[in-house]
């Protein structure tokens, strides 16, 4: 059998990095879009590396942005990929708040600027596309559980140019008899997640804390509710959307739904801390309980939580659940991580991380403070 080509934009980020190590496992040849930075942006992907002088490689990476349609179409043209996921996005909706025009440039046009590359090329009927799409889609709530033919109400920059995306994905299947995908996934995390996302957020800060390192978290809106699930599962159901006889949008998700808080709860659980919540809205704060974890010994009554109304969005999303059941029975997906099992696994792996910031500060080293 011959090996198949997929190229990846936005591969030096969470699912990026995720998808290429599926993919390399599964024997594809993986090219990877990669921004130029001042600073190497490939922690996610540096184990994956191979050096550019040895023969018989099959990860490579190269310079790209979503926003230059000369360089996209390029690529393609030089790649011949059979799977293009297109995971390439500005995907901070508090962020696109602040940067909308680039944020519909990037998120929505760089879209267009695959799926047009793609036609131009004449690779319609080779290449198959996945789009990255989001529950952010759904936005204000209209009907829960949210399934494929859930209406959309996007509430941020971010999510109407999600929305674009979306719609010319379809478009192009429709007009061009493309093979075009949207994955309407559900918030997904992982010891890779962006550290500025809540999860992540929270899983460094308690370990942070936990360790001496930190005083006190500071976050928005903690009556939130998401679905989460763990990245690993989702990156799976990307290929596997691109394997089906038929191009269709399909919804990704756990069926359940957690508030912030509850994740906060859960993350200070995993190092033996209790906490209460007391106070409402912009006045709730968190205080520890007890802690019964021999390594991590904390003063009982702290405040480690306290709400920075900074955080809160200029419209939220109050309640995202998903209804995933047409890729459970349709596809056979069945994800093998719970909430309990992501919130284990990123504090294991942020304790580890952290662990070394506590040496670096020990040796009288800088260690990074940054929590937004
Ligand atoms: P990340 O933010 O971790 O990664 C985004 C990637 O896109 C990074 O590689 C980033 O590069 C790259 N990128 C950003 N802007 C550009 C640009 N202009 N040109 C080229 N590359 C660019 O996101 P995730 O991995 O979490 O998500 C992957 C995709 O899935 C995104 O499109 C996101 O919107 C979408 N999505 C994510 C969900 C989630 O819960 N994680 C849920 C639903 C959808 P750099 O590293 O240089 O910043
Ligand atoms: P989201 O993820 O907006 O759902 O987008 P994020 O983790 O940023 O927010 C989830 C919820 O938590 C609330 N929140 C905070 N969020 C952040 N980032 N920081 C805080 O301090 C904080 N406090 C409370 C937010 O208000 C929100 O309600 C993610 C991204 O990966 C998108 O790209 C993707 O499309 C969607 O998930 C599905």
């Amino acid at each position: 059998m011959t090996k198949k080509t997929a190229l990846i934009t936005g591969v030096t980020g969470q699912d990026g990095a995720y998808l290429s190590e599926f993919l390399l496992k599964k024997g594809y040849e993986v090219h990877g879009m990669k921004r130029r930075s001042s600073l190497f942006n490939t922690d996610r992907i540096d184990h994956l590396y191979q050096d550019p002088h040895v023969d018989n490689r099959n990860f490579f990476l190269h310079y790209g942005d979503m926003t230059d349609s000369t360089n996209i179409t390029r690529l393609i043209k030089e790649i011949q990929p059979d799977e293009i996921y297109n995971l390439a996005a500005m995907s901070h909706v508090a962020v696109s708040f602040e940067t909308p025009e680039y944020t519909g440039n990037a998120d929505g046009l760089g879209t267009l600027r695959i799926l047009d590359a793609v036609r131009l090329l004449g690779m319609e009927k080779k290449t198959r596309i996945y789009q990255a799409s989001t529950s952010e889609l759904y936005g204000k709530v209209q009907e829960v559980p949210q399934s494929e033919n859930t209406p959309f109400y996007p509430r941020s920059p971010y999510a109407v140019a999600k929305m674009y995306a979306y719609w010319i994905t379809v478009n192009y299947r429709e007009a061009y008899g493309m093979y075009t995908c949207n994955g309407i996934l559900f918030n997904h995390e992982s010891p890779l997640r962006g550290e500025t996302f809540v999860t992540r957020k929270i899983t460094r800060a308690t370990s942070r804390i936990a360790l001496g390192l930190q005083d006190k978290l500071y976050l928005g809106n903690l009556d939130a509710k998401r679905d989460w699930g763990h990245a690993k599962d989702y990156v799976r159901m990307m290929w596997m959307i691109l394997q089906a006889d038929e191009a269709e949008d399909w919804v990704i998700a756990t069926g359940i739904t957690t508030p912030v808080r509850e994740f906060v709860r859960m993350s200070f659980a995993e190092v033996g801390i209790e906490l209460e919540f007391k106070g409402e809205g912009v006045n709730e704060k968190a205080y520890v309980v007890s802690c019964n974890h021999k390594e991590y010994q904390i003063e009982i009554g702290k405040e480690v939580l306290a709400v920075d109304p900074k955080y809160f969005r200029p419209t939220e999303v109050d309640l995202l659940i998903g209804d995933p059941t047409k890729a459970n029975t349709k596809l056979g997906w069945i994800p093998e991580h719970d909430l309990a099992s992501l919130v284990k696994d990123m504090m294991q792996s942020d304790i580890k991380l952290m662990q070394k910031d506590q040496y670096l500060k020990e040796g009288g080293y800088y260690t990074n403070n940054y929590f937004e």
